[in-house]
């Protein structure tokens, strides 16, 4: 009696291509465009204390994305994927002479701060900064810096569901939030080309990488730990500003 031959739905032959990513996308279920607090931010349902609070504290995490990328960087001995991974830095940080389009994503997300009413002394002193973001982004950072760089770069993958996020801030913010000057929404317009170019070169090192079904299976593991750092960035949020939040103590 022949062993019955290893395939794909046995779980011990790596998925096809195809499948792989499938069910990479499929984890869209868990992204934080469906988070509570992110669809009152995206329906117009916040106060303007509420969009500053979080825009204060996604400034802490735009600002360790590059640290992030950096430490990717540090784990890749492939020369051609440092190249391509070098943009990410510049995006966010800036290049050549640093101003108007070269300023850096950091930059853009620091002038989406001002419009909102946040001061620059505000963001960069990380003073509205909640101790639950700064635990998941930092676990996000830390995980990149002791991860293969192959499992930095699938965490990044999230990103496969950012255009939409994107695109619902740059169509409902305008109506729903017209105190914010429609100049502030610069990063979100900017970040969703960036954003498809990011998750072209993810997926190939993904695909490339994950050439067994344990590879698979880690890769889904892996983007679900990063859904959970968004997630859990969101849940800090919500909590620490409440609807009923005392006047004095709102940004
Ligand atoms: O502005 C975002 C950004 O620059 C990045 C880089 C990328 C990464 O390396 O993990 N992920 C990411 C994301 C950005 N914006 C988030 C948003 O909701 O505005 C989405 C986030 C992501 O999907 O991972």
């Amino acid at each position: 009696m022949n062993a019955a031959l290893p395939t794909a739905a046995s779980g011990t032959l790596p998925w096809p291509a195809a499948e792989f990513e499938a069910r990479l996308r499929a984890k869209e279920a868990g992204y934080h465009i469906h988070h509570a607090f992110n669809q009152r931010l995206n329906s117009g349902a916040l106060a303007p204390f509420q969009v500053r609070g979080w825009v204060a504290n996604r400034f802490y995490y735009q600002q360790a994305i590059p640290m992030k990328d950096a430490a990717v960087m540090s784990n890749c001995d492939d020369r051609e994927t440092r190249r391509r991974w070098a943009l990410r830095l510049l995006d966010h940080d800036g290049h050549d002479d640093f101003a108007g389009s070269h300023a850096g994503g950091i930059e853009v997300w620091t002038q989406l701060g001002i419009a909102t009413g946040l001061t620059r002394d505000e963001l960069w002193s990380q003073r509205h900064v909640q101790p639950g973001v700064r635990f998941a982004v930092d676990a996000y950072v830390n995980f990149a810096r002791r991860s293969c760089w192959q499992e930095g770069v699938i965490s990044s993958l999230t990103e496969m569901f950012a255009p939409k996020i994107h695109a619902d801030r740059l169509a409902g913010w305008p109506s729903h939030y017209p105190w914010i000057d429609a100049s502030g929404l610069a990063y979100f317009r900017n970040r969703i080309p960036l954003a498809q170019r990011d998750v072209e070169h993810g997926l190939e090192v993904a695909q490339g990488w994950c050439d067994t079904r344990a590879k698979q299976e880690r890769a889904l593991a892996v983007l679900q730990f990063k859904l959970d750092v968004l997630w859990s960035l969101l849940d800090a949020v919500e909590r620490a500003y409440p609807d009923d939040m005392a006047t004095e103590k709102r940004p």
